[in-house]
């Protein structure tokens, strides 16, 4: 049988060229394999803690070698000759080494980062692709949550239990155009993106998405509205003066293809509406600060936008402690459209099982460094799923080259998908690896 050889961690950079930890996993035949933790620079509170040095001699304070110890002295000696296999005994012990409710002991991004490589080692050890394994994983915590020996039903909620999803490729949301990440910028909302959804096959979503943004970069290039930087998420930053612009400014993009797509394209916003809310006089700032709304003002404002343009995915509509307009916004909005709750949730379990009486929105962001472990991940998205919340798995600003996201949102069914941009190699790691999964589904399918 083969077994952990030996764990390493290693201080290395994400996209934006800051420390963050990778852990490499060498296998008792030698096989290396390597995870690292994506991190964000969102406005939500993360619940749980990506520890760094502060100490302000490296990296500005971002270093990540207190977490690069942990793997190296606290985690390896204990999974000496563990099987790689052994996902969930190893996962609960990360949480017993670290012992804190909110991985303040062990960090995040140092759980996280070694327990996605024991998982990649758990494929690699029985020649799985790591798709197929994450969802035999997934099944076994299903089953473990659900189902008692022998196929009995435990819950007392018998009828009301969701079924597991099925293996499948996810709706991809490509970004495009991004607001508010430059001083300059204009726009108020966050990530401008498009969702191929009239499109069948996931190959030609992705090229479809290529092609809309190589338009977009040279009608910008040619306009008053030349963009001067992309965004860490790999879209256009130009200098427009609204966010009606930019939504027209893509579709014009569109429609000068030669592939008609204007029929099979939605679009996806994320408003990331905490950055533009004023707490304590409860207004939403717009249009550069000329215009302040009140929390029913910028529900309907958004309501706008959902009539005028065909948007199908609202991420983070509103601001994520204000609840009461959530539910109103969720209400007013077609059932079709995802209302995505991404800094509402932070991956935060009891926020989750409060939607379930709360109704504030029909999807989640799932952003595994706010997570934890692949256990952890497990309990998140099924949890989520049986409350039917749509999953959306989305990459974070501060990416690395590791596509366990892509893996990982097959697995477990999710609905959509979130990458970024369909360029910089942080976020088309992850949608390549999509196509080479969907190539093996298709033989998976025809066994
Ligand atoms: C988001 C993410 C990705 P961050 O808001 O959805 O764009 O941002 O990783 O910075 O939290
Ligand atoms: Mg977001």
């Amino acid at each position: 049988m083969l077994y952990i050889q030996e764990v390493k961690g290693r201080e290395i950079l994400e996209s934006r060229g800051l420390p963050t930890i990778e852990v490499e996993v060498t296998l008792s035949n030698g096989v290396k394999v390597y995870s690292s933790s994506a991190s964000g620079t969102s406005y939500g509170i993360e619940d749980n803690v990506e520890i760094r040095d502060k100490d302000m001699s490296r990296y500005h304070g971002y270093g990540v070698t207190r977490a690069v110890t942990n793997v190296n002295k606290t985690i390896a000696p204990r999974l000496y000759k563990k099987d790689p296999q052994d996902q969930f005994d190893i996962d609960e012990l990360l949480a017993d080494l670290d012992g804190t409710p909110n991985k303040a002991h062990l960090g995040s991004n140092t759980i996280l980062s070694t327990s996605m490589a024991v998982a990649k080692a758990g494929a690699a050890s029985r020649n799985q692709s790591l798709f197929e394994y994450l969802h035999y994983l997934y099944e076994k915590q299903y089953n473990h949550l659900f189902k008692s020996e022998g196929d009995t039903i435990n819950l007392e909620t018998v009828q009301n239990i969701e079924p597991m999803k099925k293996m499948a490729i996810p709706e991809p949301i490509f970004n495009m155009i991004n607001g508010r990440e430059s001083q300059k910028s204009k726009l108020d909302f966050q990530d401008f993106m498009v969702i191929l959804k009239g499109i069948p096959n996931y190959c030609d979503k992705l090229r479809y998405a290529s092609e809309i943004d190589h338009q977009i970069q040279k009608d910008l290039m040619g306009s008053d509205y030349e963009y001067t930087s992309l965004s860490n998420e790999g879209g256009f930053m130009p200098s427009l003066d609204s966010d009606t612009k930019a939504l027209e400014i893509i579709m014009q993009a569109i429609s000068k293809l030669e592939t008609r797509l204007e029929s099979s394209v939605y679009f996806g916003l994320d408003i990331a509406a905490t950055g533009i809310y004023d707490h304590i006089n409860r207004l939403y700032t717009v249009s550069q600060g000329k215009k302040k709304f009140t929390p029913e003002e910028m529900v309907e404002y958004l309501l706008k936008f959902a009539k005028d343009f065909p948007i199908i995915f609202f991420e983070d509509p509103l601001s994520a402690d204000d609840y009461k307009h959530w539910v109103e916004f969720k209400h007013k909005v077609p059932n079709f459209i995802g209302v995505v709750g991404d800094d509402l949730f932070n991956g935060n379990m009891e926020k989750i099982n409060q939607n379930r009486k709360e109704h504030w929105a029909n999807a989640i962001s799932i952003k595994p460094n706010q997570i934890g472990s692949v256990l952890d991940l497990l309990n998140v998205v099924i949890t989520a799923q049986q409350q039917k919340l749509k999953i959306v798995f989305s990459h974070r600003s501060g990416e690395t080259n590791d596509d366990f996201l892509a893996d990982f949102s097959v697995a477990v069914g999710a609905e959509y998908f979130k990458s970024g941009a369909p360029r910089k190699g942080e976020r088309v790691s992850k949608y390549n690896r999509l196509m080479k999964i969907e190539e093996e589904l298709k033989i998976l399918e025809k066994i």
